[in-house]
């Protein structure tokens, strides 16, 4: 999704989208989308009025990012693949509320790429989305990433391009609160990501397997080799409702490290520590958690939710979660398990006292409690006033393995036609939004430029766990102008067109 449309091509497809319309507009209305349309583009100067509007503190935190190709070892497995600032995981960028962010981008890569940065409501031309926000960066071009950040949490940041998440282009982006209610003595960040690029193949790889398809039905086997490499089946998993992923991952990593080579966080008993949890995979859910001890729970996605002890959390692709742990004497493994697949990745915890357990002595499942985000519910300080929705649009989750053809409504995702199927908005309305999953697989759906609000005081969120034939319902403000995407966190759903589009109108 890729294909870097300038911003003339951009306009053009607009343009070309309203005059359709002006003809529609003669003939009889058959359905609401028919008329003319002005939508609020990326480049209205209502997008930079709201972004002036945002609360400033005058303080501009700078971070450099340096797209490119570079050499590193994985499992053991030297190898050479992509990320920011020549390493797995791009650099942790912390700011506070009210600081203006500023990321200077060098694209160093024989292709196009982008930064999204995932969860912020941020102005719309930030928002990092190629043909839909901004033209690609091209090879050798820079641009520069500049907005305000309003929302404390933890976040992250990746390209918004093809399959590039699924090398090392992301990294997690903190935003401090300056009143930071909770109470704790240490903070570590963990970044969760299933890993293959070099090990079994490039993601690309991956993608051109899978979009194979597996509806063999009409096709003479005989005789046919069929080398299934990456696709995976029999994933199962009883929590995300049957079929957990598609992909064989021969490697999951902590903070970018696999198992064999954990990382050892050093600490003192009784401290408070808060864990900053990102899932960065493209197809693997991971069941966080420490064997016998409880974790408080008490973010998901940047927002505060009611505080629940669990064993475990499941975090879909995309989700973040806060908790809090306190730390007991010795060696405290912090396990992420994936969900209905092989292998998991830990870090250590050490008090300095004690020996590291093996990898071989550690529990290879976690039950007990066990919640995932979207059954959270949200804090009383960031519930959304009460308040009868103005607009209700349906988001039928569509696809399947067999044609590997996910989409919205029926309808994969075109970057020619960005508008086609679009969900119309308007600003100040409160949008419901029901994600009806027709499939037979969960989704983890995402949605950019707004946290949004699970049903009956749930979460604030701005990714949540849709699991098969379920229906989630949530609503969101219209309060942050622009044409914002809403799409499959897995990143082969998503490439291969599950997206849809909230279109800001007039
Ligand atoms: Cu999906």
């Amino acid at each position: 999704m890729n294909s870097p449309l300038t911003r003339r091509t951009f306009l053009g497809a607009s343009l070309a989208t309203a005059a359709t319309a002006a003809l529609a507009s003669c003939a009889p209305s058959t359905s609401p989308a028919a008329g003319r349309v002005d939508r609020i583009l990326p480049t209205d100067p209502l997008v930079s009025q709201y972004e002036d509007a945002r609360p400033s503190n005058g303080t501009t935190v700078t971070q450099k990012l340096s797209a490119g190709v570079f050499d590193t070892s994985v499992a053991g497995i030297a190898l050479s693949t992509w990320g920011y600032n020549g390493a797995l995981n791009g650099p942790v960028i912390r700011a506070k509320t009210g600081d203006t962010l500023k990321v200077p981008v060098t694209n160093t890569l024989t292709e196009s790429t982008s930064v999204h940065w995932h969860g912020l409501a941020l102005h719309n031309d930030a928002d990092g989305v190629p043909v839909v926000t901004q033209p690609a960066i091209k090879p050798g071009a820079n641009f520069d990433y500049q907005f305000r950040l309003n929302q404390p949490g933890t976040y992250w940041y990746h390209s918004h391009v093809d399959m590039q998440r699924e090398r090392g282009l992301s990294g997690a982006l903190i935003i401090e609160d300056p009143r930071e209610p909770l109470l704790y003595d240490q903070e570590w960040v963990i970044v969760l990501d299933d890993w293959l690029d070099g090990i079994t193949g490039t993601p690309e790889d991956v993608l051109a397997e899978l979009s194979m398809g597996m509806d063999m039905s009409g096709m003479d086997m005989s005789g046919m080799d069929m080398p299934m490499t990456h696709m995976l089946m029999g994933a199962t998993s009883s929590y995300l409702g049957g079929d957990a992923g598609d992909v064989r991952i021969p490697a999951h990593l902590f903070n970018g490290r696999a198992a064999q080579d954990a990382e050892v966080f050093q600490s003192r008993p009784g401290n408070r520590i808060r864990l900053r949890i990102i899932n960065a995979a493209g197809d693997t859910a991971y069941r966080v958690g420490v064997p016998g001890q409880k974790i408080t729970l008490t973010h998901t996605d940047g927002f505060p939710v009611h505080h629940e002890d669990v064993d475990a959390v499941v975090l879909g692709m995309g989700e973040r979660i806060d908790a809090i742990l306190t730390v007991q004497d010795g060696y405290t493994p912090l396990l992420a398990i994936p969900e209905g697949k092989d292998g998991r990745a830990y870090g250590l915890i050490s008090t300095g006292s004690g020996t590291a357990p093996a990898a071989a002595v550690l529990p290879s499942t976690l039950n007990g409690i066990v919640t995932d985000g979207g059954r959270l519910t949200a804090d009383d300080s960031v519930l959304l006033t009460s308040k009868k929705p103005d607009r209700i649009h349906t988001m039928r989750l569509t696809g399947s393995m067999g044609k590997y053809d996910w989409s919205i409504n029926g309808r994969r995702f075109d970057m020619k036609k960005p508008f086609a199927g679009a969900f119309d908005i308007t600003l100040d309305e409160r949008v419901q939004v029901k994600m009806v999953n027709d499939t037979t697989m969960w989704h983890p759906m995402h949605l950019h430029g707004h946290s949004f609000q699970l049903s009956n005081n749930g979460a604030r969120k701005d990714t949540v766990i849709v699991r098969p034939k379920e229906t989630v319902t949530f609503e969101f403000d219209a309060d942050n102008p622009g044409q914002w995407i809403a799409h499959c966190h897995n990143a082969y759903h998503a490439e291969r067109g599950m997206i849809g589009l909230f279109s800001y109108v007039r």
